[in-house]
């Protein structure tokens, strides 16, 4: 590159000094997630051209040297000389700061949205990058290393097609990790597949031994979504579906009842997932209320003396998902997953409306199944609260006391203090002996009695330990949930690592998120993570977390190593447990985050529902990630 830098040269070193300084404000994080975002913004900037009407086909394919490329099929980026700048088009998308959107501007009808950094930030994280454009006749590359323009655009051979490739491997002096994860990637570009219904979203890994590839395109869209979703459980009625554009909102909504006792509704604006909801989930979660009770007492189902069905009744093991899409979305709330545009409430909820009311006068004898079953929602709702009222009544009598079960800790202070949920007596016992008394309580909780099959939650309710684990945190749950009353910063869930556990910790997961859900939005829920093996050379001792932790202490050989593997709590002592597990200095913890919670709750349906297959499909995948289970 020349050294009379130019004002222009200057802009663009000052914006990626910037990115690589502080790469938390482009990206979030420079973990497995921000990682991961480098993905999701190249492969957003790729659904726009398809969007827009002119991609059909994405490929994303990850390299063996760690790199990852995207390619689409569309126009290919501009490389005609962007007058202000003097450059090639495609030199000032990738070298300058939220240059993206000014190409962007009147072509599409929705922008990138929420990720839409740019791809310059993508660049800028890379140790190198290249892109290629197809478009005139020719293909034409320029190379980029950590956002340096190294390579100027250059002809290359001649080629027919249009399409745009950027190729980046992602900088290691940036991020912690670099190791692309399959599992994350598929999920969301499924979940962008099915959005975007016809567009085909290659995924392609080529750093194993042979490549692995899955192709994700649904002619269906979210109506698709939804047959997935509820692949495992027992639909009420053929789905429900609407799409229609109004006032500039291009809504998609696609619902089915099933048997299931939870709701599974996923909402999204621009194809981003709207986890904190927001006013599309407001105006679908309105129209379903008012059309299912209109309903239900149009035909005498609800008499007159009867009250409402209210909204968690009528969504009661219900599965939808509600699709936006607008030119101008406004993204609160912590996450910035919150769709505020409040026009955009009406909108929904009258098509909704429009749409449900018109499925129920056309198929009686589905709306009666589907009234029926929320109708059965409400009276296990009034049972509950009738059982809720009783056993608050009874502490009041009995001096409403923490259960006995409970150790708890001297410091009544609750930021400062932890309750261990533990499986088992024995491990309880052991956690008590190995606890720091001042700032740690024990809660032990007796895994068979959890271990309820087909339980509803509300059902879990009846559950001894579970009622005690209520008392002792102090919040109360479901409507009457009340962080602000919570006895202990942290709640710790602590089981072995075994099938048993995870179901455990899955119900816990799945019952926080669903009746205390203040609990997980605010990072109060952790798991412990005990070693996985002891190892022991003459005096010396370590701990493994992981397999590639064990390799790395005890190298190839292992020679005169003593390695023991832990498959329960209850096979360390209290001072082996304290050490590894439950010091504060010493310990891991694993925060859990609302997509953790969501994915317990998936987790949970598959165990709990009613069909056997996926249940024994779990056991046997848990299965194969443990070794040496006892089945
Ligand atoms: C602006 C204008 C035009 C194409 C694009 C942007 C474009 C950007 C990306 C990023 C990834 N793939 C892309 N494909 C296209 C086209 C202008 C024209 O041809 O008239």
């Amino acid at each position: 590159m020349s050294t009379n830098y130019t004002g222009e040269q200057i802009e663009v070193l000052r914006g990626l000094e910037a990115v690589r300084k502080r790469p938390g404000m482009y990206i979030g994080n420079t973990a497995e997630r921000g990682l991961h975002q480098l993905v999701y913004e190249a492969v957003d900037n790729a659904v726009d051209e398809a969007l827009a009407g002119y991609a059909r086909n994405i490929r994303v394919v990850l390299h063996k040297d760690a790199s990852c490329s995207v390619e689409d099929d569309g126009r290919g980026i501009p490389i005609d000389i962007h007058a202000e700048e003097r450059l090639p088009a495609v030199e000032v998308v990738m070298t300058i700061l939220h240059a993206g959107a000014k190409f962007g501007k009147g072509g599409y009808k929705v922008s990138g949205g929420l990720h839409g950094v740019g791809i310059s930030v993508v660049n800028a994280l890379s140790e190198w990058m290249i892109t290629q454009v197809k478009r005139d006749g020719f293909l034409w590359q320029m190379r980029f290393e950590r956002g340096l323009t190294v390579q100027k655009l250059k002809k290359m051979e001649r080629t027919d097609g249009t399409g745009t490739l950027q190729w980046f491997k992602p900088d290691p002096e940036i991020f912690e990790v670099t190791e692309f994860h399959w599992d994350i990637l598929q999920k969301r570009l499924r979940e962008l597949a099915f959005l975007n219904r016809g567009l085909s979203i290659t995924l392609s890994d080529e750093r194993g031994e042979t490549v692995r590839e899955r192709n994700y395109t649904f002619d269906g869209g979210i109506v698709s979504f939804v047959e997935w979703l509820n692949e495992k459980k027992d639909p009420l009625h053929p789905i429900i579906s609407t799409h229609a554009e109004r006032d500039g909102v291009d809504v998609e909504v696609a619902m089915q009842y099933t048997g299931a006792y939870a709701d599974q509704i996923f909402s999204y604006a621009n194809n981003i997932g709207t986890i904190e909801g927001g006013m599309h989930l407001q105006g679908f979660r309105q129209a379903v209320t008012n059309a299912v009770n209109s309903y239900a007492r149009k035909r005498g189902m609800l008499k007159e003396s009867d009250s409402s069905l209210s909204t968690d009744d009528v969504v009661e093991g219900l599965t939808a998902v509600v699709s936006v899409k607008l030119a101008d979305p406004q993204f609160e709330g912590q996450t910035k997953t919150k769709l505020g545009n409040a026009r955009v409430r009406s909108i929904v909820a009258g098509l909704v409306s429009e749409r449900l009311e018109f499925f129920l006068e056309e198929n009686p004898k589905y709306a009666r199944a589907i009234i029926e079953k929320c109708m059965q929602a409400q009276r296990a709702r009034d049972a509950a609260k009738k059982a809720r009222d009783l056993s608050r009544r009874k502490n009041a009598l009995e001096g409403s006391g923490l259960p006995g079960k409970l150790v708890d800790c001297k410091n009544a202070n609750p930021s400062e203090s932890e309750l261990f949920l533990v499986e088992g007596d024995s491990a309880g016992g052991t956690a008590k002996g190995g606890r720091d008394p001042n700032t740690q309580a024990i809660l032990p909780l007796r895994g068979k009695i959890l271990n309820v099959e087909k339980a509803r939650l509300d059902k879990v309710l009846a559950n001894e330990e579970i009622r005690t684990m209520i008392t002792a945190l102090g919040t109360g749950f479901g409507d009457e949930f009340n962080v602000e009353k919570l006895r202990y910063n942290k709640i710790i869930i602590m089981t072995d690592a075994d099938v048993d556990g995870s179901h455990i910790r899955t119900l816990l997961l799945t019952f926080f998120y669903r009746q205390m859900k203040p609990l997980v939005e605010d990072g109060h829920v952790y798991i412990a993570q005990p070693p996985l093996y002891g190892i022991r050379k003459g005096k010396r001792q370590w701990w493994a977390f992981t397999e590639p932790e064990l390799k790395s202490i005890v190298g190839e050989d292992g020679k005169d190593f003593v390695i023991q593997q832990y498959k329960g709590l209850g096979e360390m002592d209290a001072e082996q447990l304290a050490e590894t597990t439950m010091e504060v200095g010493n310990r891991r913890l694993k925060r859990i985050t609302v997509e953790d919670a969501v994915e317990a709750e998936q987790i949970f349906t598959d165990l709990m529902g009613d069909k056997v297959e996926p249940r024994k499909q779990y056991i046997f995948d848990y299965a194969k990630s443990v070794k040496n289970l006892d089945l």
